[in-house]
């Protein structure tokens, strides 16, 4: 047995995250947890809300909340959605929380004791009516370049020039409208990451293994122009974690708090401890997940996002991690994903675009989401999400295909044997080459987990389905049944078993229908069919199942049409 931390990328907390971010962070990890897990290995899965920074702050008051009352409303919804959606995190944590502030400003006393933090003045806007200095982004202002009214600080939109604040004509706060703005000298600190860049190059190029995704963006930024930048760690916002060296003051940084993306990895191993606490568990049951010294020697930590995160884990988190000199365990392998695209154009957050996880859920249960989304996880390349495809793959893989071959076999039983199963008859030629053939494409599928090929894996799962159905198809238990009763018997016997045998397989994927088929089963076992002839033969002759339910619902051409239309416009 093997012991396997799992993060996915922390979700902001700013509102309900929507099947792109889902599918690039958050549900693979899942899977993984799941797959790892049914192989008996020990597991720690960690996910997190991201509370920090200006959205949060901007989300809260859009709400007309409290800041921190509207995280911690906002963290119950998520961890409610998640839940629905079979996420099975160890812990759900908060990055507001009291760990993570305890190891944040941890972290960056060290980081300052080994000499790897720099002070810098900045000259940044000031809004006098907002009381608060306000990000590029939150400035607003006339482009100088086009005329544009709503160009932003960092950027215009409209001609997509590169600005400074400065540049804007007749600027005012995003936040409130004011102009009485000001540019004031503020200091900040900032990560000596370029003095380390050789180390973490080093430390990268060690993972000979990493996807190509990953490594490549973690290299465009290690060489890209001048090379890894030292990046800036706090911030001048009420609302984050103050910024302490250890448990003492910072001198001439009283009132900030730092960078989001600072705290935020923290919070991977501060959550690990939320939940050891909520368990009520000593602190060496935490460390023996994330410090070397103390037991991580033997803990693979795999690490899962979207690509537009590869820099902040590849470089900063690992600079905070090694700038420490202290013994916590680094990540040891990166999966990144590309973008989910929807219906010809993104999905975005800001505009409300695509299909949120809680409007998923409401069409339709999360099994049907999970397994289109695993299925044409965007790894390669983005992939894009469209109602036909997805109406497709549904009707076909679950429902012609998973669901029909339960179904059958179990009502064919019913109707000639009872719901018990049958006894008699002994497995030929037919039986021993599909029990081959599945042996065969097992393996295949738990290579592709282990390594986190999640399409290929789907495809192998598929495939498994598939052949269970043509044995069905060619045994024909129906007409076996008029000529050779006995026969017919060890068929349905086979069939019955095959059930309960997808079941543990699919769970990752799909572990509601997973659960319902068990159920049906009148089984628990869930142990992973290291041989398949003996796990095909759990369900003895007499033990007694139910029928079960409709395990996936087709998608009819109308409920197509009707959710493309419901969902093609900009959610309010
Ligand atoms: N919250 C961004 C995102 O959800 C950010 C990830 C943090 S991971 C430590 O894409
Ligand atoms: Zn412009």
């Amino acid at each position: 047995m093997a012991r396997h931390l799992i993060t996915s990328a922390i979700p902001y907390i700013n509102g309900i995250k929507h099947l792109g971010n889902l599918v690039g962070s958050q549900l693979p990890a899942d899977l993984y947890a799941r797959y790892l897990r049914g192989r008996g290995n020990e597991v720690m899965f960690i996910c997190a809300t991201d509370e920090h920074g200006t959205p949060a702050e901007l989300a809260a008051k859009k709400a007309g909340q409290p800041v921190a009352v509207f995280c911690a409303e906002m963290h119950e919804v998520q961890a409610d959605i998640a839940r629905r959606f079979g996420l099975s995190f160890d812990h759900f944590g908060r990055s507001s929380s009291e760990r993570n502030h305890v190891l944040t400003q941890h972290f960056a006393g060290k980081l300052e004791e080994n000499g790897h933090i720099r002070e810098v003045e900045e000259k940044q806007v000031y809004s006098i009516d907002d009381g608060r200095f306000l990000p590029d982004r939150y400035i607003e202002g006339t482009c100088p370049n086009c005329g544009y009214d709503k160009a932003r600080g960092d950027q215009c939109e409209n001609c997509t020039k590169q600005l400074d604040p400065t540049d804007l004509i007749n600027p005012r706060s995003a936040i409130s409208g004011s102009t009485n703005l000001e540019v004031r000298a503020t200091k900040h600190l900032y990560l000596k990451q370029r003095a380390m860049r050789d180390r973490i190059e080093a430390w990268i190029d060690s993972k000979k293994d990493w996807p190509i995704l990953t490594t490549s963006i973690a290299k465009k930024w290690l060489n890209d122009g001048d090379g890894l930048q030292d990046r800036g760690i706090t911030r001048d916002l009420d609302w984050g974690i103050p910024v302490k060296k250890g448990d003492q003051p910072w001198p001439g940084m009283e009132g900030k708090v730092f960078y989001v993306w600072f705290d935020a990895p923290i919070e991977y191993i501060a959550a690990t401890a939320e939940g050891t606490d909520a368990k009520g568990q000593p602190d060496s049951a935490w460390r023996r997940w994330w410090r070397l010294d103390e037991g991580a020697e033997d803990v693979t930590y795999t690490q899962f996002m979207g690509k537009d995160n590869v820099p902040f884990h590849t470089l900063s988190f690992p600079a905070t991690i090694i700038g420490s000199n202290e013994p916590w365990k680094l990540v040891d392998y990166i999966k990144s994903f590309n973008y989910l695209t929807y219906d010809g154009g993104q999905f975005s957050t800001s505009q409300g675009r695509g299909v949120f996880m809680d409007q998923a859920l409401s069409i339709l249960p999360a099994d049907y989401w999970r397994w289109w989304l695993l299925s044409h996880a965007p790894e390669s390349g983005d992939s894009e999400f469209t109602w036909d495809n997805f109406q497709q793959s549904v009707n076909k893989d679950l429902a012609d295909v998973l669901g029909n071959f339960v179904s059958r076999i179990t009502k064919f039983c019913r109707s000639k044997f009872g719901e018990v199963v049958p006894e008699g008859g002994t497995y030929g030629p037919e039986e021993e080459k599909l029990i081959a053939d599945l042996g065969t494409r097992l393996r295949a599928y738990e290579g592709y987990m282990s390594h986190t090929e999640i399409r290929k894996a789907a495809a192998e799962l598929r495939a498994i389905w598939v052949l269970g159905n043509e044995y069905l198809q060619t045994a024909a238990p129906w007409s076996t049944f008029k000529t050779d009763p006995e026969k017919a018997a060890a068929q349905v016997r086979l069939g019955l078993n095959l059930i309960r045998f997808y079941a543990v397989l699919s769970a990752p994927f799909i572990p509601f229908a997973a659960d319902a088929m068990l159920a049906g089963m009148q089984s628990d076992n869930r142990d992973w069919p290291e041989d398949v002839a003996a796990s095909l033969a759990l369900l003895a002759p007499g033990h007694a199942f139910t029928t079960p339910e409709v395990l996936f619902a087709k998608i009819s051409d109308e409920q197509r049409e009707e959710w493309q239309e419901r969902f093609k416009g900009i959610r309010d």
